[in-house]
């Protein structure tokens, strides 16, 4: 197998890969030359330059790689070429195996437009609303009075939030189109916008689907990821409060309908937006493995990527939908080389400790170790931290514990704001939806520093008193210690031995 990715999701696929007795072979760029996924493979192929659009996209090294090194098949994990039709097409044209869906479900799925016409015409309820782009200002405001206020612009070429305008009444309606063109125009190169209701405050949950080539399609149930930022997860978890066991069954069977709709085999997800009455609204097809899969593998006992291997060599599904619910609570955060105090910049540098949590319930899956670089070539999520508890509570308490071991020196990363978040008693009662965090991330980031940190600096204090102490009783002369007008040094001696003795406490 060769995996056509980098970092964390390279690594997890190795492992499984190895589980299965299966042989690998990592790609790498320049930059990547020491990274852990380049070990842990049997072999590995220099791909390139430190850009991945001089590496990691570039399919013809790819397949020339597994060529080189007798590879049988591809898994390409996520971001980089995972989604791309054309990619999925040249492995399978040139005699290899592709994990993941056929170049044809990809395509069904690709464009977000199709995607909301396929679902309606199998019956997958998507948020009310047209398809077709709007002609002008006038059909706007007679379609938007029909489906009510507030309405969201939307660009057809769409994706990721860009080109979205919310309107909440008809004065606004004329301004908000031109602008939704406009954007919609610079960022895919085509001004065509449609009209949906405007859902305000839904959760985003989305269904992990496993679907082998034999005709079985199930549900793994669902995944919460509503706390998130600019479109960019942070946490995701399994299952959903706002999910009941007929919910899982409807929402199961939805997403199942939607991906036999696309002729779908392997692994995938159906995102929803889910209202706060409980209706839920197909939003688009995830053709690929996900960053946040490990949670769903957690509550249901079920290796994903291993399926996607043994989907991809025909086996059949050994699991009826009956055997599949959810056990416990998983939680995952999204460890990034990011300073979240300082509005989530990107940090760089040399990882020069890392220190991984572990015990009971507790699963790192990571692409990076003590003197990794970490620059701006790639995504800055550099490792997952994922728990498994009985139930929620003792999950998000197991997350902090975790967050609290964990330690890595040399650059930022979003473990602080993970730990804040833990802290936070609208997360620990799940009252979360997809704006949360956005409205939250004040608050959150006021806070005087978590009482760990605090520990940290008085040890700190205490070192480095203690080193000022010792330099001055062995270098420094008598006379020069005690001047008058200073507070005594008796006073001050206590004073730090008073903040050694608290540091060391904990
Ligand atoms: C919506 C919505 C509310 N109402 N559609 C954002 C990206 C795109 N994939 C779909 N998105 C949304 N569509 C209607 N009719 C709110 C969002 C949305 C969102 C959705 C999922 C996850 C995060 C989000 C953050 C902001 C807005």
């Amino acid at each position: 197998m060769l995996i056509a990715n980098r970092g964390e999701i390279a690594v997890r696929i190795i492992r499984a890969c190895h589980e299965l007795g299966v042989r690998t072979v990592a790609v790498y760029s320049e930059a990547d030359a020491r990274s852990p996924h380049v070990r842990e493979a049997d072999e590995a192929v220099l791909i390139g330059p430190p850009p991945s659009s001089e590496s990691y996209l570039v399919g013809d090294r790819l397949i020339a790689a597994a060529r080189q090194t007798g590879a049988e098949a591809i898994h390409p994990g996520y971001g980089f070429l995972s989604e791309r039709e054309w990619f999925a097409r040249a492995v399978r044209d040139a005699g290899l195996v592709w994990i993941g869906p056929p170049a044809e479900a990809i395509a069904a799925m690709g464009s977000k437009t199709a995607a909301r016409t396929l679902a309606v015409a199998h019956g997958v309820p998507v948020v009310p609303g047209t398809t077709e782009p709007l002609s002008d200002a006038g059909e706007a405001a007679k379609l938007a009075e029909k489906f009510g206020y507030p309405i969201l612009l939307k660009a057809s070429a769409g994706g990721g939030g860009k080109g979205m305008r919310v309107v909440s009444g008809p004065k606004e309606l004329a301004a908000a189109l031109d602008a939704a063109r406009r954007e919609a125009k610079s960022s895919f190169g085509d001004d065509a916008v449609y009209i949906e209701k405007f859902i305000t405050r839904p959760r985003h949950v989305e269904i992990q689907v496993l679907a082998d080539s034999h005709g079985t399609v199930l549900s793994l149930g669902e995944r919460e990821c509503s706390v998130q930022r600019r479109h960019q997860k942070m946490i995701e978890e399994a299952p959903s409060v706002a999910v009941d066991a007929p919910l899982r069954a409807k929402m199961g069977e939805t997403a199942v309908r939607a991906a036999r709709a696309a002729g779908y085999v392997n692994a995938g997800t159906c995102e929803f937006l889910l209202d706060d009455g409980g209706k839920f609204y197909f939003l688009e097809m995830n053709t690929r493995l996900q960053v946040e899969h490990p949670v769903t593998e957690l509550v249901t006992g079920i290796d994903i990527v291993q399926w996607q291997l043994r989907i991809a060599a025909g086996e059949r599904l050994p699991f009826r939908q009956s055997d599949i619910s959810p056990r416990g609570w998983a939680i995952e955060c999204r460890i990034t080389s990011e300073d979240a105090a300082n509005g989530f910049l990107p940090s760089t540098g040399r990882i020069e400790h890392l220190h991984l949590p572990s015990g009971p319930g507790v699963r790192w899956d990571g692409g990076i170790e003590s003197g990794s670089e970490v620059g701006l070539y790639y995504d800055p999520m550099l490792a997952k931290l994922i728990v498994w508890g009985a139930d929620r509570e003792q999950a998000v308490r197991r997350m902090r514990r975790a967050l609290v071991d964990l330690v890595i020196l040399g650059v930022e990363t979003s473990r602080d704001f993970h730990i804040r978040v833990m802290d936070d008693p609208e997360f620990q009662r799940g009252d979360i939806e997809i704006q949360w965090l956005e409205r939250r991330l004040p608050s959150l980031l006021g806070k005087h520093p978590a009482p760990e940190l605090i520990r940290v600096a008085a040890i700190a204090g205490t070192l480095l008193a203690e080193r000022e102490r010792t330099a001055r009783s062995t270098s420094a002369p008598l006379e020069s210690k005690g001047k008058a007008g200073e507070a005594s040094l008796d006073a001050v001696d206590s004073w730090k031995q008073f903040s050694r003795v608290d540091g060391l406490r904990y």
